[in-house]
């Protein structure tokens, strides 16, 4: 049996490759960090299997990570913990370099500490933000990198730092340049989410607008279950290389958010450019769901604020996953744009009816309890 240690297992992409390695029969170890509420969502259905553990740690902390890997001693370390959104890292550039670039520099060394840099392979969760202020479309691996925001910088940091231990000490660590990729577990502030979220809840009358900002902004988006798959085959072959993990198709923002309000029932028209963009219902499908309010047509459900602009912003990302394909023979299309867009609102759409029904009984259960109802 393998061991595996993941960081960043509480997050969208920890959760589905914990799942995977499990199912590859792996022995999956990974470091969650202290926290005073619960962020253990994406996790909690795999605690108590025989094969999942979890430690405390931090990529901050040196000595606690040298601490788990001579504990854990793995096969296999996918470094996936980072402060992930570009837009936090203008707020927070310090912290986000500490984890985002230095964290990997000290897994590195924690692996050397405890003796297993010849043993043990190692992942790095890097980036198509390193491509940035793009320098040729569409980007593989031998484009120029142009990082574009404190994240992409810290994350250049980790990608070299990655290719300078391979050369140095021979050690197996390499790099998946991954493009966006989501999925029903994304964070809710990431682009794709908050539309499919706004959606659903706009369609179910819960919120009378959506706000985004660059709407104009290119992505190549897949689904992360296919990725998760991407980090295995990585470290599955003779020798360590660096892979570009993308669909070869680009969208906008704008085509994204069209596309997932139609799956609710909304049609949308957008009118008007830059800061006086709006998107209006211009027609409601009752087939699609029955229970859509005839009022919803003819207002305004999307407009645009600057607050989410950012200093500098990525607008063309699209990769080339050639080399994926050919070496790894992976497939960057099993789960398609629209199905990718479909299976993130038909989530979202039971997520806000069982939060609409939860609410539902704490406001029951409080106005049972003020009468006398129930004691
Ligand atoms: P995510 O959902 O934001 O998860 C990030 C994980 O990192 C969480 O488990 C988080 O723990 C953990 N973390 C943050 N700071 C940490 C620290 N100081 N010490 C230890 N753990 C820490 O991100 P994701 O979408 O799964 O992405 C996984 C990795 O791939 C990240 O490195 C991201 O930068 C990179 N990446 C993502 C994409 C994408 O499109 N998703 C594309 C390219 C690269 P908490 O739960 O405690 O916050
Ligand atoms: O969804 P986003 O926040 O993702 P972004 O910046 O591309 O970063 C994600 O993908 C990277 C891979 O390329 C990862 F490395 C990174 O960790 C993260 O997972 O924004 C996508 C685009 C941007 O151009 C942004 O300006 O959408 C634009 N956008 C427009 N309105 C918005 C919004 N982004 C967010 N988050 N919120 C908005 O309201």
């Amino acid at each position: 049996m393998k061991t595996a240690l993941i960081t960043g297992i509480t997050g969208q992409d920890g959760s589905y490759l914990s799942e995977f390695l499990l199912n590859k029969g792996y022995d999956v170890h990974g470091i969650i960090r202290r926290s005073s509420t619960d962020y253990r969502e994406r996790i909690a259905h795999l605690e108590g299997k025989p094969h999942f553990h979890l430690h405390y740690g931090d990529l901050s902390d040196s000595m606690g990570l040298i601490q788990v890997v001579s504990k854990v001693r793995p096969d296999e370390i996918y470094n996936l913990a980072a402060q992930s959104h570009v837009q936090v890292s203008f707020d927070s550039p310090e912290f986000t370099a500490n984890v985002d670039a230095t964290g990997v520099l000290r897994v590195l060394e924690a692996v050397r500490a405890c003796g297993l840099a010849d043993k043990c392979r190692i992942y790095q969760a890097s980036t198509s933000e390193l491509y940035g202020k793009v320098e040729e479309v569409p980007q593989n691996e031998n484009t120029p990198f142009h990082p574009y925001s404190p994240y992409a910088v810290a994350k250049l940091y980790g990608y070299w730092i990655v290719k300078e231990y391979r050369e140095a000490y021979n050690m197996y660590c390499c790099s998946g340049i991954l493009f966006n990729h989501e999925s029903e577990r994304r964070g809710e502030t990431f682009v794709t989410r908050k539309i499919t979220l706004a959606a659903a809840r706009i369609a179910q009358g819960k919120q009378d607008c959506l706000y985004l900002g660059n709407m104009s902004s290119l992505r190549d988006w897949g689904y992360a279950k296919d990725y998760v798959e991407c980090m295995w085959l990585i470290l599955q072959q003779d020798k360590a290389e660096d892979f570009v993990i993308a669909t070869g198709e680009q969208h906008s923002v704008r085509e994204f958010c069209g596309k997932a309000f139609k799956y609710t029932g909304i049609t949308l028209r957008f009118d008007g450019e830059g800061e006086n963009e709006v998107a209006i219902c211009t027609a409601i499908d009752k087939s699609v769901n029955p229970k859509l309010c005839d009022e919803l047509v003819g207002k305004t459900l999307v407009r645009v604020s600057p607050d989410f602009y950012r200093p500098t912003d990525v607008v063309n990302l699209w990769g080339d996953p050639t080399k994926a394909k050919a070496k790894l023979g992976w497939n960057p299309t099993k789960t398609s744009f629209e199905q990718l867009i479909r299976i993130m609102v038909e989530h979202d759409m039971k997520k806000v009816a069982a939060d609409h029904a939860a609410e539902q009984v704490r406001t029951n259960l409080a106005e049972y309890l003020e009468k006398g109802i129930v004691k």
